[in-house]
Parts: C-alpha cells; structure tokens; sequence
C-alpha cells in the first residue's frame, strides 16, 4: 500500500514537472520562430470592405478605406447606387460589383429608388483617407 502510493505520487510529480517543461519550451520557441530582421511590409486588411443593404438602408451606411483601395456593393434587385461624383461610376439595380476609390475625399451615395438626395433616405458616404 505505501509503496504504490509514493509511487503515484512520484508520477505525478514526473508528469506536472513534463508539462512545466513543455509549458517553458513552448514559450521559448515562439519567440524564436519570429525572426525580428524580417518583419511584413504592409500589413494586409483586416476587414474586407463590402457594403450591403437592410431593408430600405445601405448597411454599414458610412464607410472609411484609404485611397487606392475597393468597396465591394451588393445591391439586391430592389436598389441601386448612385454617385454624386463622377469619378465613380454607378451600380445598377441587384448589381453586386466593387469600385476602386483612388483619390482621398467623400463619395456620397444613394439609392434612386429610396432617397430624394444623397443626404436623406436610402444614403450612404465612403470616406476616402
Ligand atoms: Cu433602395
């Protein structure tokens, strides 16, 4: 009876002293798996950018991307977007297509069906940094 219980104790010493050991070496090895000297040039997206529609709104209404970057819309049968400039070429009604936005500035936006301006109703704003 003694025997086998120092010996359970024993092995249970041996496996928490294996995992503090696995616990250190793993810690150790993930710093050294990132090499400092070659870091990423530009860090990619984090979110694509991709507007939508609820209900009788463009979701999310108002979006902010940096200059030379895409918005993908897409626009159920029922709605379309048009832009107050013409740097931007519109999407018709149900068309699901993306628009490069390559000069910093606001692009309104709005739905011909669901709006009277491109400030009330059914309106949008990509913010362009
Ligand atoms: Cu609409």
């Amino acid at each position: 009876m003694r025997v086998s219980s120092t010996s359970k104790s024993m092995r249970m010493i041996a496996a928490l002293s294996g995992i503090v050991i696995l616990l250190s070496c793993g810690g150790g090895g993930d710093s050294t798996t990132a090499p400092s000297t070659n870091p990423p040039v530009t860090p990619p997206p984090s979110q694509p950018n991709t507007i939508m529609t609820a209900g009788n709104a463009f979701a999310p209404p108002t979006i902010t991307i940096v200059a030379g970057t895409s918005v993908t819309f897409t626009l159920p049968f029922n709605h379309n977007a048009e832009f107050e400039s013409s740097a931007i070429s519109d999407l018709g009604f149900g068309v699901s297509a993306a628009r490069t936005f390559a000069a910093p500035g606001t692009y309104r936006f709005r739905c011909e069906a669901h709006s009277s301006s491109y400030s009330d109703g059914m309106s949008g704003t990509v913010v362009v940094q």
